[in-house]
């Protein structure tokens, strides 16, 4: 058994449940008449591994009440978008959805970190039909979500990566180009964005 105790097969069902709703919400707005929410969905479960160590690294004994209640990104949905403001859509979408509620927010893209991270974080506590650690049932689980645009998340990936190389020796220099990189990207988002809008009004000129 893993840290995630009596929930390691239950972890990859609200996933999976979890994502089936938000492909509902996309749904639903398509079936509107609205352009599409997002470009993709990734979805993963945090490998115990990475979770243990995550608890450490935070102080917490590692129970696996640290790991569903204390962190909160054992269950984790990336949205990927096309647009900047299509990730303020997804928001709207999930803020009105009666099946979670959103409880921390953190605006990575207002707030862009230093090495130029960009991403916004929301925390949903969700109702799902398993008994949770309090011994309710229906339950309450936490799922982290993260939104972003096709462009952040490619520069992320790559950031990601190169956190596991062990061989670099340039890391300053690396680290900065990686900075300014993210910075166009982030401009390349506003012009994509404004591209759009000008289709759009085009649109309802004709
Ligand atoms: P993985 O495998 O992606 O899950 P908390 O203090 O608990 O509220 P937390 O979770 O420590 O917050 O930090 P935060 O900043 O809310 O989000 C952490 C996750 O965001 C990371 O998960 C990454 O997925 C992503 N992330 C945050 N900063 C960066 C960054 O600088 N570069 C990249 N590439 N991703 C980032 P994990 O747990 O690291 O891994």
């Amino acid at each position: 058994m893993t840290i995630y105790g009596p929930y390691d097969q239950i972890l990859p069902e609200i996933l999976s449940l979890t994502t089936e709703r938000i492909k509902r919400l996309n749904q639903q707005v398509v079936d509107n008449n609205q352009p599409k929410l997002y470009e993709h969905l990734i979805a993963r479960v945090k490998t115990p591994e990475s979770m243990a160590e995550k608890c450490t690294r935070k102080g917490y004994p590692v129970t696996t009440e640290s790991a569903l209640r204390k962190c909160r990104d054992a269950v984790g949905i990336r949205i990927v978008c096309n647009f900047i403001d299509d990730i303020e859509r997804c928001l709207v979408q999930l803020r009105q959805a009666d099946w979670c509620q959103i409880i921390k927010e953190k605006d990575y893209i207002t707030n862009a970190k230093p090495n130029g991270y960009r991403s916004y974080h929301i925390i949903i506590n969700e109702t799902v039909p398993y008994r949770d650690v309090d011994g309710n049932k229906p339950g309450s689980f936490y799922v982290e979500i993260q939104l972003r645009t096709i462009a952040m998340d490619s520069w992320a990936s790559l950031e990601h990566e190169m956190k596991y190389k062990h061989n670099i020796t340039d890391a300053e220099r690396i680290g900065r180009e990686l900075k300014r990189c993210a910075d166009q990207l982030a401009s390349c988002d506003v012009q994509m964005q404004t591209i759009r809008q000008l289709i759009n009004s085009a649109d309802k000129e004709e």
